[in-house]
C-alpha cells in the first residue's frame, strides 16, 4: 500500500493483501454470507450451489484470492486476480478471454449491506466465482471476453453489454423445480434474491439473444425483465456463432424499454412449470410496433 491505495500493475492488478483485511470486514462478509445461504436454498440453481461447496468458500470471512485460484484452475483452470475496480471494458475482456476474474477486494461498509452500485468483492466472489467452476459455464465466460474484445473493434460494445447484464448477472434457469438463480448480480443481493423470483411485477421472458441485445436495462434498482435459459448448453451454443451478421440484424431494429413486452416473447408464469406462449397480460405491443 501506499498513501493513494494499493499499488497497481500496468495490467491494473494489484495484490489482495488478504492479511490486512480487519476483523469488521470479515464480519460483515460473515453476514452476508450467512443471510445469502439461507435465501439461496431452493432459490439458485444447483451448479452455483455445488460451485459453491467444492470451492470451499465459507461462512468465515472474505477468501484468499491464492486458495480460492487453486481450487478453481484445478477444476476449469480459471484464476481470480485481484484489481481496485472497475477496469476499461478492454481490460476487463482480456482478462476473462484468458480465464482471469478480476475481483475486488473491498467489502461494502455495514450501512450497505443491503445495497451498492458498484462490485466489492461479496458480489465478485460469493455472486461470480462459484459458477466459473461449471465447466459449461467456464467456457461461456471465457467466449464472452473473446467476444467482448471482438465487439469493442465492431462498435457494437452496448449490445454485448446487454448479454452479459441479462445473463451473467440477471440471469434465471428453467429446471424441473421451476425456475433458479444464476445471476451474479441477484445472487449477491438479499433483496433481488428474492424479487426476481417471487415478485408479481418482474416479467420473466425466454431467452432470445436478439430480443436481449435489444433490452436497455436499469442499473440502480431492481430489474422489470429477466431472462430464463434451458440449460448453460442453451446460453452456450447461441452465444457460439460470429455476432457480427447478428449485431447488423439488430441495429436496424429499435431498442427495447426494460419493461417492455413483444409479440414474440415466451412469458413464465407463477409457479414456473412451463412457459406461457403468447400470454395476453401487461403491456403487449403488436409486431408492427417493434
Ligand atoms: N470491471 N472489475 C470489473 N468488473 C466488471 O464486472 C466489469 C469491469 N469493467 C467493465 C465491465 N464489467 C462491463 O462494462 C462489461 O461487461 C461490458
Ligand atoms: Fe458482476
Amino acid at each position: 500500500m501506499n498513501a493513494i491505495g494499493p499499488a497497481m500493475a500496468p495490467d491494473f492488478t494489484i495484490e489482495q493483501n488478504w492479511e490486512g483485511y480487519g476483523e469488521e470486514e470479515h464480519a460483515i462478509w460473515r453476514l452476508l454470507f450467512e443471510r445469502q445461504e439461507r435465501l439461496l436454498a431452493g432459490r439458485a440453481c444447483h451448479e452455483y450451489l455445488d460451485g459453491l461447496g467444492a470451492l470451499g468458500v465459507a461462512a468465515c470471512g472474505i477468501p484468499d484470492f491464492r486458495r480460492l485460484s487453486e481450487v478453481l484452475d484445478r477444476t476449469t483452470g480459471w484464476r481470480i486476480v485481484a484489481v481496485p475496480g472497475l477496469v476499461p471494458d478492454a481490460v476487463f475482456f482480456d482478462f476473462l478471454a484468458r480465464r482471469r476474474f478480476p475481483s475486488t477486494c473491498f467489502i461494502r461498509r455495514r450501512d450497505q449491506l443491503d445495497y451498492l452500485q458498484e462490485p466489492d468483492v461479496f458480489h465478485d466472489i460469493f455472486g461470480h466465482v462459484p459458477l466459473l467452476m461449471n465447466p459449461v459455464f467456464a467456457d461461456y465466460m471465457q467466449a464472452y471476453g473473446q467476444g467482448g474484445l471482438k465487439a469493442l473493434g465492431l462498435g457494437h460494445l452496448e449490445r454485448l453489454a446487454r448479454l452479459y447484464w441479462y445473463t451473467v448477472e440477471f440471469g434465471l434457469i428453467a429446471t424441473a423445480e421451476g425456475l433458479r438463480i444464476y445471476g451474479s448480480g441477484i445472487l449477491s443481493s438479499a433483496g433481488e434474491s428474492v424479487y426476481c423470483l417471487e415478485d408479481p411485477r418482474p416479467q420473466r421472458l425466454g431467452f432470445d439473444l436478439r430480443r436481449v441485445m435489444r433490452t436497455r436495462y436499469h442499473i440502480d434498482r431492481y430489474q422489470d425483465t429477466y431472462f430464463v435459459i434451458d440449460g448453460f448448453d442453451q446460453l452456450f451454443e447461441a452465444t457460439r456463432p460470429d455476432f457480427t451478421p447478428v449485431y447488423r440484424e439488430v441495429s436496424k431494429l429499435p431498442d427495447l424499454e426494460p419493461d417492455q413486452v413483444i409479440a414474440q416473447d415466451r412469458r413464465f408464469c407463477p409457479p414456473w412449470s412451463l412457459p406461457n406462449v403468447g400470454e395476453k397480460n401487461g403491456p403487449q405491443l403488436s409486431s408492427a410496433q417493434v
